[in-house]
């Protein structure tokens, strides 16, 4: 019988990935603990995570300045979680699906891009390159907010990026959001902050309007906002709409007719999107949103469809007590990761 005081799970293997499982408050939290790379070894199928700390265009209360650290903390869960099956193997309790996730899943973490906290111009610039490279190497850009200004400059860089790899190529946005994020210029913040995002994203060469769609939105849009999305052909599922047709229903006929017309989509995820009740940490105070299970079976609708690029956005730790937000961001990422690499195997 071994004697158990001295049964000690291994150390790390040679290529820093640990061969047994560590305990999740264990070791350095990259993210779901895949090794750190680098921009020049990426190759095409890879996906290249990487955080943006930033928050000093939030409108609201600041925070997402940690939501990388934050996020990565806890998607050390996963990788615990996943190494403690002894055949790394597990089965979905509601399909009886097996759902496997292989160790040689091509992940990797680049951490963080450089941001100049006081210089949005130089910032900006950072983020559309860096995204922009990622893109041009064929990887996956899976990309930590942050406030949802960011996004502006990593759809910028992805269809640079993009340019370069697949020229041509239509590009779909996807914004899921308890808010439209479609003010032209507030009268408080100006034209540039995490309330205009989809708005400047909408002004970008190379992007069709009517090849975006809005998941999630409730309560009051501006009139002139209002008059915008409805002109330039946007598709808006609204939060009723996805309590009373289901996620997976409304999501899925929507994300089917917008890939009639695009050939890859970019998706950009508000933690907000979800109620306050599931995730407290984020800027915004949002009572009435989707429930935790909603924004998981979101995930797995993208995870079917042609998504080339994905930001989660938002997550705001020193708001997030019981460290639901963080957990619910990385759990989000982890299904994507897992139902995306399901759907290509069966494909
Ligand atoms: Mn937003």
């Amino acid at each position: 019988m071994t004697d158990w005081r001295y049964a000690q799970p291994g150390a790390a293997g040679g290529d820093g990935a640990p061969t047994r499982p560590q305990a999740y408050h264990a070791g350095v939290a990259t993210f779901m603990r895949r090794p750190m790379g680098d921009l020049k070894a990426l190759r095409p199928g890879m996906t290249a995570v990487f955080g943006i700390p930033y928050d000093y265009t939030s409108g609201s209360r600041p925070g997402a300045r940690w939501g990388p650290r934050g996020i990565r903390q806890s998607s050390a869960y996963f990788d615990y979680f996943l190494r403690s099956s002894p055949d790394a193997s597990y089965v979905d309790i509601e399909t009886g699906r097996e759902v496997r996730f292989p160790e040689t899943l091509p992940i990797v973490d680049l951490g963080d891009v450089e941001i100049f906290p006081t210089d949005l111009a130089r910032t900006s610039a950072s983020i559309a390159a860096f995204t922009g490279a990622i893109t041009a190497t064929g990887a996956f850009p899976l990309i930590l907010g942050g406030d949802h200004y960011v996004s502006y400059p990593c759809v910028e860089g992805f269809l640079q990026g993009l340019a370069a790899t697949r020229p041509g190529a239509r590009v779909g946005y996807v914004h899921l959001d308890n808010h439209l994020d479609m003010f032209d210029a507030n009268p408080v913040w100006g034209p540039v902050y995490h309330g205009s995002t989809v708005r400047r994203v909408s002004e970008l060469p190379g992007l069709d309007p009517a090849d975006m769609l809005l998941v999630g939105q409730t309560g009051l849009a501006g009139r002139e906002t209002w008059d915008y999305l409805r002109t330039r052909g946007m598709t808006l599922v609204t939060l009723g709409e996805v309590r009373r047709r289901g996620m997976d229903a409304a999501l899925d006929e929507a994300l089917t007719r917008l890939c009639r017309r695009v050939d890859v989509l970019y998706v950009s995820i508000d933690i907000d999107v979800v109620a306050c009740a599931y995730a407290p940490g984020t800027g915004g105070v949002v009572l009435d949103g989707l429930e935790a299970r909603q924004l998981f079976e979101a995930v797995s609708v993208f995870a079917r469809h042609p998504v080339a690029a994905l930001d989660l956005v938002e997550v705001a730790p020193n708001y997030d007590p019981a460290e639901t937000t963080i957990r619910l961001a990385a759990q989000a990422l982890f299904q994507f990761l897992v139902e995306r690499d399901a759907a290509a195997g069966a494909r």
